[in-house]
């Protein structure tokens, strides 16, 4: 047992001088060696292998589904800017939040912002115990299996100064070497290549089968903690990174510490020139301010904190031929012209569809097949011709359809908007099938299986003529399609009957109500209690709610005025589709006969989030302070009402202990 233990800790040793510290003292044939004599030697005592071995970063069975995991703090995103004057503007907002005068620069580290995935990591003990996507911020998807595949990942930490509970967050990513090589490798074997090295490394972490992630080039880098349990574990940012270093987690080497905006700009310069020479694709730089004590000041606004930016490189740019035009209808119906063009590498990724927008874009752009035009790309963004570069010898004009061009229905232009969109609604197979996958989609109803090439053959087949219809469908059916073996068809029914259990806000984002996003739908569902309620709503109630403008409140009274849309949704909740009801005022009010007054700004939430949370808990909220109260609740720059909650003895709450509050009440 010594020597297995002495073997496994001289192999983890060995990993961290190669992934962390990039300094190997083995050869890589060395390494194999001590690899092959662990392997034996566990042959040998297979009950001596233990979940932490170098040996067991593949488990042996297939997942049959990811487990949902909540975070128990939300996995941020981060703001972008574009340019110099957005980083100064940054740097202000700082200044001005902190009360700090211009002239004091605050200590910002800069480190390159990686085109992968997001990961959370869960240690306890120091082994890793769990680790999971980002998903919606809220809730992602357990994909511990697949992370232990990643060799720059220790299953343990090292030392033992690390806390019982560690939550680090980084990016997963392939690099540009591991990119290439995994598509020569589909390329050999007649599969499908990857479009990027994102897309790769997302498609990567999402196998159920751990043996496929094992075969993918995964890395991964640390750049920040999640929730730790315990004292705090360091001061600052930089310091952070330091320890994680030390227990074996792969941090940026290339981060580092700027004193004042003007380090974190000549950072960036540099950055932008050499990223060529970097072995991972990188889209910019991120800039935090240093120092925790700072940004728990700086706080958080909607999903990104204040105290962090994300500086995107700038879009590059190539030139290539325009083929031809094609004309895609979406969910919606607005019919989008779409460019194919010669292939052409921009920035390492092969580009050869860009979109054109809509008719006004063409005529803008004055261009016409067989033109020679400039690509613009910038990281995710779908490419855009930027500009005509030269006319080609024999032009054809691009001309804009008359009628659908996939169900040859009426075509209108609304007066508000560029675009033009098939009338047909349902009716229209091209809308029908972005409708049934903007249904199915993880963050609506999260139909597993129901991928494309179903939705097609249910619509060419005529199963499926209305959302509703999905749930109608028979196991005979599924059977019936291409490809669709039993076990399949049971998956999908099953799948199907899951998705009945649902949330509020997720069904109401499926309904596919224009311009209601996942953000509106949840903020629409927080404020109406139930589908009855949001249907009465006038536009009024509905300009009350967060990121409902004239425009998104237009569009929802008149989904709900459409008499097929009431139908489509009496059918599925006729299907049975249902949620748990959320219970705002009834059952426990833990707060109940408590009134607080709010003072300050407070940076988690706004005034009136908090008010509603606190309403829902039971307590009363009320302007004005007198004896009466029992919590002022302080944010920042508070006025006179502190000093006088202080003289009548009343219980004041920081905006953290006010968080603490909410979160355990
Ligand atoms: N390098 C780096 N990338 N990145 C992405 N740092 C970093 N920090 C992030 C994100 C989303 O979020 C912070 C809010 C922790």
């Amino acid at each position: 047992m010594q020597q297995l233990n002495q073997l496994r800790q001289h192999l983890r040793e060995h990993s961290y001088r190669y992934y962390v510290l990039d300094d190997p003292i083995l050869s890589d044939a060395d390494y194999d060696a001590l690899f092959q004599q662990l392997l034996s030697l566990e042959k040998q005592y297979p009950n001596m292998i233990t979940a932490d071995s170098p040996s067991q970063r593949v488990g042996a069975q297939p997942l049959a589904e990811f487990q949902q995991i909540t975070h128990r703090l939300p996995m941020l995103s981060l703001d972008n800017i574009f340019n110099e004057q957005g980083l100064q503007d940054f740097d202000r907002r700082v200044h001005e939040r902190l009360l700090l005068a211009h002239e004091i620069p605050i200590h910002y580290v800069c480190e390159p912002k990686l085109d992968g995935i997001a990961v959370s990591l869960i240690y306890e003990a120091g082994q890793l115990v769990c680790a999971a996507t980002r998903g919606d911020g809220q809730v992602g998807e357990d994909i511990t299996q697949n992370m232990r595949t990643i060799h720059s990942l220790p299953l343990v930490l090292r030392g033992d100064d690390y806390p019982a509970w560690l939550e680090v967050r980084g990016e997963v990513f392939i690099s540009k070497a591991g990119f290439a090589a995994l598509n020569q490798k589909a390329l050999e074997g007649g599969d499908k290549v990857f479009a990027n090295a994102r897309n790769a490394a997302a498609g990567s972490l999402r196998q159920l089968d751990p043996k496929i992630t094992a075969a993918r080039p995964l890395e991964m880098i640390c750049y920040a903690l999640g929730f730790v349990e315990g004292a705090p574990l360091a001061q600052t940012h930089s310091e952070t990174m330091a320890l994680l270093k030390n227990w074996g987690l792969r941090v940026n080497p290339i981060s580092q510490l700027c004193v004042g905006v003007i380090e974190c700009q000549q950072y960036y310069q540099k950055l932008c020139e050499t990223r060529a020479d970097f072995p991972y694709e990188m889209d910019g730089v991120v800039c935090k301010v240093d120092r925790f004590v700072q940004q728990q000041t700086l706080g958080f606004i909607a999903r990104a904190p204040r105290w962090a930016i994300a500086y995107k490189f700038p879009a590059q740019e190539g030139i290539t031929q325009l083929e031809r035009v094609e004309f895609q209808v979406g969910r919606t119906g607005v019919i989008t012209p779409v460019a194919r063009l010669t292939p052409v590498k921009i920035g390492g990724v092969t580009v050869s569809n860009a979109t054109l927008h809509n008719e006004d874009e063409i005529t803008r752009l004055g261009i016409a097949v067989g033109d020679q035009v400039v690509i613009y790309r910038a990281g995710d963004v779908i490419p855009k011709i930027e500009r005509l570069f030269r006319r080609g010898e024999t032009r054809q004009p691009i001309v804009f359809p008359q009628q659908c061009p996939e169900c040859h229905g009426r075509l209108e232009r609304s007066e508000t908007e560029a675009a033009i969109r098939c009338s047909a609604g349902l009716a229209c197979p091209a809308q029908l099938k972005e409708t049934l996958k903007h249904f199915a989609s993880r963050k609506a109803m999260n139909i597993d299986g129901l991928g494309d090439k179903l939705i097609e053959q249910f619509i060419a087949q005529g199963l499926v003529k209305q959302i509703s219809d999905l749930y109608q469908l028979t196991l005979d059916q599924l059977t019936g399609l291409e490809r669709m073996a039993e076990k399949s068809a049971n998956n999908l029914l099953i799948a199907l009957e899951k998705s009945k259990t649902t949330q509020w806000p997720k069904f109401l984002y499926a309904l596919g109500i224009r311009e209601v996003g996942e953000a509106t739908a949840f903020n629409l569902a927080e404020y109406f209690e139930n589908m009855e309620a949001l249907m009465a709503a006038d536009e009024q109630q509905l300009l009350a709610i967060p990121d409902v403008g004239p425009i998104v409140a237009q569009h929802i009274l008149i989904f709900f005025q459409q008499p097929q849309n009431c139908q489509m949704i009496q059918q599925l909740l006729a299907a049975g589709i249902r949620w748990p009801r959320i219970e705002k005022t009834v059952g426990k009010k833990p707060l109940q006969g408590k009134l607080f007054v709010l003072t300050g700004s407070l940076t988690q939430l706004t005034r009136e989030q908090a008010k509603q949370q606190l309403q829902a808990l039971g307590a009363q909220v009320s302007d004005s302070l007198s004896k009466k109260n029992h919590y002022l609740v302080v944010g920042e720059n508070a006025g006179s009402k502190l000093t006088k909650a202080q003289a009548l003895g009343i219980t004041i709450l920081t905006e953290a202990e006010f968080t603490q509050l909410l979160n355990h009440s």
